[in-house]
């Protein structure tokens, strides 16, 4: 049995608890290897040679930083393909998207190696002669990275390597469910050079290790892309020692389809983002919001081509839809899907744990649709994190936009329609942090800032520019080279 290790200090080792749990393949419950279970100390061993590791880091020129991590790029696309396999054996995403999600990260390397020649501050002029002043970056110190299982090399790139290129050293804690991946990340940043206890791995439960390093108190920042729960949580205790947090929480994100959309287009983007991933990203589509006009047309397409989705192993090509993470998530779609039909919400297609066809011992949900939904039903409200999509209708853009506001997220939003003076409106007032027009609510590129407003995370972005201000702290510095003394807003008024 393949065994998963913690790397600490540049060396691979067993936790201090001696304990292992399985990993299983979520297509076929087969186990596929055990990781370490950490404790507290594994923690304080990782934060203790991440403090030491940085002290000299952040004295490395930025562009040789980046050196590092043009070679973590080169690496990642070098093994695509076998991260991708991976990635499909260990979380179930189909792989075609596997190889979408290790591209993602392929990406965000280039694109953060690139800051390494930028992480610009600003030059600004001060109101006083012969003095000048300006804005730097410096890192935070050690950063905390929690992340989650559904896209579990993408959003580890998405923090580990905007915080290593800022000055930072790291300590990450993946997901429990994903830690075959999080491994091969680790061991591309080791054979890319980097200096040892820059990057450091603490593999275990999210409790004991996630709350070992929110209380630890040379952890200067903790990030964090998971449950709301679990992020309120965090936000609560490191609200109580000051220390500063990015957290990426859920999403209930909508499709807006007006009565002048492109119908059949609107029908691609809801079934790949509603039912891509199984519905297990934050940004998947779980509601329609459609115009009253088109309601009908647009349900009839809908279930005229959900048979399409094949379901299955992802590592076979033709499947459509893989199976969800695991069997108490199964459980929870499902129960959601008793709550949306004792709410009164039609059942359109779906509904049901999948068992036929061989799949009875994988996680596979039957792409599910509600319709008749209306916007204070649970099913409308909730993040449901699996293939279930609820149909609500409206006869306006301005009801619309009031429906896709209503919920406690703002993640992503989309809205289909042919004319641009609604579109720009839906763009200013629909309230999500990301927003498409004429295109699925998934999809975001790594340029860009990822988060979103309201109760989806605490106003950090992931990913893009933006990124950079979570790791990174800002410095004012002012250079008074008029040899006098001379007193701000006093002697120049
Ligand atoms: C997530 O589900 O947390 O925009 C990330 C998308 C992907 C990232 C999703 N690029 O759907």
């Amino acid at each position: 049995m393949q065994q998963y290790l913690n790397y600490i200090n540049g060396e691979w080792s067993q936790s201090s608890s001696g304990k292992f749990v399985s990993i299983l393949n979520p297509a076929n419950g087969e186990v596929i290897g055990e990781v370490t279970q950490s404790t507290k100390e594994d923690v304080d061993r990782a934060v203790r040679a991440a403090k030491e590791a940085q002290k000299s880091w952040r004295l490395v020129p930025a562009p040789e930083r980046a050196e590092y991590l043009y070679k973590v790029a080169f690496l990642l696309k070098e093994r695509k393909e076998q991260l991708a396999q991976l990635l499909t054996s260990e979380m179930g995403k189909v792989i075609d998207e596997a190889r979408g999600e290790v591209q993602e990260a392929i990406d965000m390397a280039f694109y953060m190696a690139g800051e390494g020649r930028r992480l610009y501050g600003d030059t600004i002029p001060s109101e006083l002669r012969n003095k000048f002043a300006m804005s730097v970056r410096v890192p935070v110190g050690v950063a905390g990275l929690i992340t989650p299982w559904n896209f579990p090399i993408a959003i580890a790139s998405w923090k580990s390597l905007p915080a290593l290129v800022s000055g930072n050293a790291v300590v990450w804690k993946p997901a429990t469910e994903t830690p075959i991946i999080a491994n091969e990340f680790a061991k591309i940043y080791e054979e890319s050079g980097l200096p040892q206890g820059l990057l450091n791995l603490v593999n275990g439960s999210g409790s004991v290790v996630g709350n070992a390093m929110v209380e630890h108190p040379d952890i200067d920042l903790i990030s964090f892309t998971g449950s709301n729960e679990v992020g309120k949580a965090i936000n609560g205790r490191a609200g109580e020692l000051l220390k500063r947090t990015s957290l990426e929480m859920g999403g209930k994100n909508a499709v807006t389809v007006l009565e002048d959309a492109d119908l059949n287009l609107a029908v691609d983007a809801i079934l790949w983002g509603a039912f891509g991933t199984s519905g297990q990203r934050c940004t998947a589509t779980s509601r329609i919001i459609v115009h009253q006009a088109v309601k009908a047309e647009l349900e009839q397409k809908l279930v005229d081509r959900i048979g399409e989705l094949k379901l299955g192993n992802g590592l076979d090509e033709s499947v459509k839809v893989g199976p969800v993470i695991n069997r108490s998530s199964l459980e929870r779609i499902d129960e959601y899907v008793k709550i949306g039909q004792e709410e009164g919400a039609t059942l359109l297609a779906g509904g049901h744990i999948v068992t036929e066809n061989g799949l009875a011992s994988g996680n596979f949900y039957a792409p599910t649709i509600f319709t008749n939904v209306t916007s204070e039903m649970r099913i409308a409200m909730e993040e449901i994190f699996g293939p279930v999509l609820s149909i609500i209708s409206v006869n306006s853009l301005e009801e619309a936009i009031e429906v896709n506001n209503n919920v406690e997220f703002g993640l992503s939003s989309a809205i289909f329609t042919a004319d641009v003076n609604r579109a720009f409106q839906a763009m200013r007032d629909l309230d999500t942090g990301i927003v498409y027009i004429n295109a699925g609510t998934t999809g975001a590129e790594i340029h860009l800032p990822f988060g979103g407003t309201k109760g989806t995370g605490n106003g950090h972005r992931d990913s893009g520019e933006a990124a950079l201000d979570v790791y990174t702290e800002w410095r004012s510095v002012y250079v008074d080279y008029s040899g006098k003394l001379q007193r701000a807003q006093i002697d120049n008024y």
